[in-house]
C-alpha cells in the first residue's frame, strides 16, 4: 500500500519533465532518443526532484494525437531504462499505455484529460494503486488556444476539478491518493493562468495537494513582452514556482530541475 500523496510528495516536490516527442513544445526532439530522455531522467533525480514525469504524446497548443502504440513505442525503453532508479510518472490519458508504465514502475498517472478521454482509465488506476493527479482544460489541444473565455476562471476551474475528484472517488480511486492541477496554459490566457496563481487558495480549499506546471510556458514569454511568445525562460519558470509555492501548491512541475529544486529550498526556508 503506497503512503497518502501528501505523505509521499512533502510541501514544495518538484516533478521533473521528460517528453519522448519529436514536438513538444520546449524539449521536442531532445530527449526523443530513449537513451538521451533515460540520462535525462536520472539526471534529474540526482538534482532532487521527487519524481520524473514521461510523456510520449505533446500536448502543446496545436499538437495531433498519438495512437497508444506509437506512444508506448516512445516510453516503454525510457521506462525500462530507469526502472528502479527513477521514480517516475506517465504523462498519459490512455489506460493501454498507462498499464504498461505501472507494470515497468510508474507511480503517478498523469492525466491531463482528466479521466475524460479513456472511460477504461479510472478503473485501471484504481485497481493499480498508482496515484492520479487530474488536470483542467478547456478544450482540447489541436484548438484550446483559440480563444479560451471564462466568466471566473477560478471558479470554473474549481468546480471542474471538485467534479473530477468525485468522479475519481467514485470509480474506486481513494482521494487519499489525487492531486489537482488547474492546467497551466491548457485553454487559458496569460491572464487567466496569472489569476489561478493569485487566487490559488481557491484551489487548496478542495482539500488536494496541488500541482502547477508553470514551467517554461508560454505565458511566461508573453508576460516579458514577446506577444507571439512559445515558451518561457528558465528564470520566469522559477519565478512562477516560487510563487506558486507561496500559494500553497505542493508539486511543481519543470524542466529545469536543479534551478527548482534550489529555489524552493530558499523559499521554503523563509516559510513560518
Ligand atoms: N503541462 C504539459 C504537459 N503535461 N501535466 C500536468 N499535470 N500539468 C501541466 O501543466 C502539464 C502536464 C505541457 O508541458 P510539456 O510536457 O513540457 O509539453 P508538451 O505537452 O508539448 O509535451
Amino acid at each position: 500500500m503506497r503512503p497518502p500523496i501528501e505523505q509521499r510528495f512533502p510541501r514544495p516536490s518538484v516533478m521533473g519533465v521528460v517528453n519522448v516527442t519529436p514536438d513538444s513544445f520546449s524539449d521536442g526532439g531532445v530527449h526523443f532518443d530513449p537513451a538521451e530522455a533515460a540520462a535525462a531522467a536520472r539526471r534529474m533525480f540526482a538534482e532532487g526532484a521527487a519524481i520524473v514525469d514521461i510523456g510520449g504524446e505533446s500536448t502543446r497548443p496545436g499538437a495531433a494525437a498519438v495512437p497508444a502504440q506509437e506512444e508506448l513505442r516512445r516510453i516503454a525503453p525510457v521506462l525500462e531504462a530507469v526502472q528502479g532508479e527513477v521514480p517516475v510518472s506517465t504523462d498519459t490519458s490512455k489506460a493501454e499505455v498507462a498499464r504498461r508504465a505501472i507494470e515497468l514502475g510508474a507511480e503517478l498517472v498523469n492525466d491531463v484529460t482528466a479521466l475524460r478521454r479513456d472511460p477504461e482509465l479510472a478503473g485501471m488506476v484504481a485497481d493499480s494503486g498508482a496515484y492520479l493527479c487530474l488536470m483542467h482544460m478547456q478544450g482540447e489541444p489541436r484548438t484550446m488556444q483559440a480563444d479560451p473565455r471564462y466568466e471566473d476562471v477560478v471558479a470554473e476551474v474549481a468546480a471542474f476539478l471538485e467534479e473530477r475528484l468525485a468522479f475519481a472517488v467514485r470509480s474506486g480511486v481513494p482521494e487519499e491518493r489525487i492531486c489537482l492541477d488547474p492546467g497551466i496554459g491548457f485553454g487559458k490566457t496569460v491572464e487567466h493562468n496569472f489569476e489561478l496563481l493569485r487566487r490559488l487558495d481557491e484551489l487548496t480549499a478542495l482539500g488536494r495537494p496541488i500541482l502547477i506546471g508553470f514551467s517554461r510556458k508560454s505565458s511566461l514569454g508573453k508576460l516579458l513582452g514577446d506577444p507571439d511568445a512559445t515558451s518561457g525562460s528558465v528564470a520566469a519558470s522559477v519565478g512562477a514556482a516560487v510563487a506558486a509555492y507561496e500559494r500553497g501548491a505542493t508539486i511543481l512541475r519543470a524542466h529545469d530541475v536543479r534551478e527548482h529544486v534550489e529555489a524552493l529550498a530558499a523559499a521554503r526556508a523563509a516559510q513560518v
